[in-house]
């Protein structure tokens, strides 16, 4: 097998959050009396979201809300006239998608069966389906098992080519001290900056096979391993949860972690408005860094600066 034969499992179907016939009086339609004494509208909200780890660990925060899909329409719908239900369709989906990240498309059906139209009917009404940005996510690597030069090369060969994923950068490759009670080699550590449309466990998922197929093997806790890929953030999404903890819990104190993503962006802050610029000077691990092998794909110098490939 070569880096770029992996066959990634289709991402895990995300469910389904539908709120069904929420009633809002509103004046909108094309016609002067519709805009003076408006109409009821009856408005579908369906939310695709991966509710795996909410469900399991019964966590709201790591879910969406139906009460704020249903506050969203009936903002929407009150607000100024406007001609169309398409219009009303479309305000309500680019809310929802801006109101969490963690709907990754949103079907919205506004019903008008009160129309003006002739002919008896039993409903109008407009469908449609939006579907969220990709996400900004930084993904840390490490390796001092095996041949960690070629186990680099080949993860971001194989991360570059991740379901619904775009690579955007690679940091330089560090060379660094182990942070660990157990004796062990030097690491290379390095990051890489990605654009997806998977939801973070999605993504989690994906970076296990790739783990998997370097042979990473579980023995020891903060043990040598051939492929080490840690989630580092996902947008600003924050969740507690222990399979999937966002931002990585131990990345503020890693300079091996740092160091690589302000490589690729020096600006970059946790969602709690930490610099990790700042957070760089204070790590432990600083001193235990070093340049690493040039390595194909990854950066020479930091991103931005003279000489970036
Ligand atoms: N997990 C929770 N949150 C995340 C996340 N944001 N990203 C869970 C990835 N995984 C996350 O991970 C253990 C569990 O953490 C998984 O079940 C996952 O669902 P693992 O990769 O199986 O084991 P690990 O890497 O040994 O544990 P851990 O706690 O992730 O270790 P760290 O923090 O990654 O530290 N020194 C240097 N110089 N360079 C290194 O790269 N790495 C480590 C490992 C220690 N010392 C090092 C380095
Ligand atoms: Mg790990």
């Amino acid at each position: 097998m070569t880096w770029s034969d992996i066959a990634f499992a289709a991402p895990a179907v995300l469910s389904h959050i539908v709120l069904k016939g929420v009633r809002v009086h509103g004046k909108h339609g094309v016609f002067d009396h519709e805009k003076a004494e408006g109409h009821d509208f009856f408005v579908d909200v369906d939310m695709s979201v991966d509710t795996r780890s909410a469900g399991r660990d019964d966590a709201l925060e790591r879910s969406v809300s139906y009460a704020d899909a249903a506050a969203i329409v009936e903002e929407v719908v009150s607000e100024e006239s406007v001609n169309l239900i398409e219009t009303l369709a479309e305000r309500i989906a680019m809310r929802v998608l801006e109101n969490s990240s963690l709907v990754r498309e949103v079907s919205v059906c506004v019903h008008k069966p009160s129309a003006p139209i002739p002919q008896p009917f039993a409903d109008a009404r407009v469908r449609i389906i939006r579907r969220a940005e990709p996400v900004r996510a930084f993904v840390a690597l490490g390796s001092n098992l095996g041949d960690s030069e070629d186990f680099l090369a080949g993860a971001l060969v194989a991360l570059a080519r991740m379901p619904e994923t775009r690579l955007v950068a690679a940091s330089r490759v560090f060379e660094t001290d182990p942070v660990s009670d157990v004796d062990q080699d030097v690491y290379l550590n390095a990051a890489c900056l990605i654009e997806t449309s998977l939801s973070p466990w999605q993504l989690l998922d994906s970076l296990h096979e790739i783990e998997n197929a370097a042979r990473r093997t579980r023995t020891l806790r903060w043990g040598p391993r051939t492929l080490d890929l840690d989630l580092i953030s996902w947008g600003d999404f924050v969740s507690d949860d222990e399979h999937l903890t966002l931002p990585h819990p131990r990345a503020h104190e890693r300079a091996f972690v740092l160091a690589p993503v302000l490589d690729i962006d020096p600006t970059w802050c946790l969602p709690d408005g930490r610099q990790a610029s700042e957070l760089v000077k204070r790590a432990p691990d600083r001193a235990g860094l070093r340049p690493g092998p040039r390595i194909a794909g990854y950066a020479t110098a930091p991103r931005g600066s003279e000489g970036t490939r």
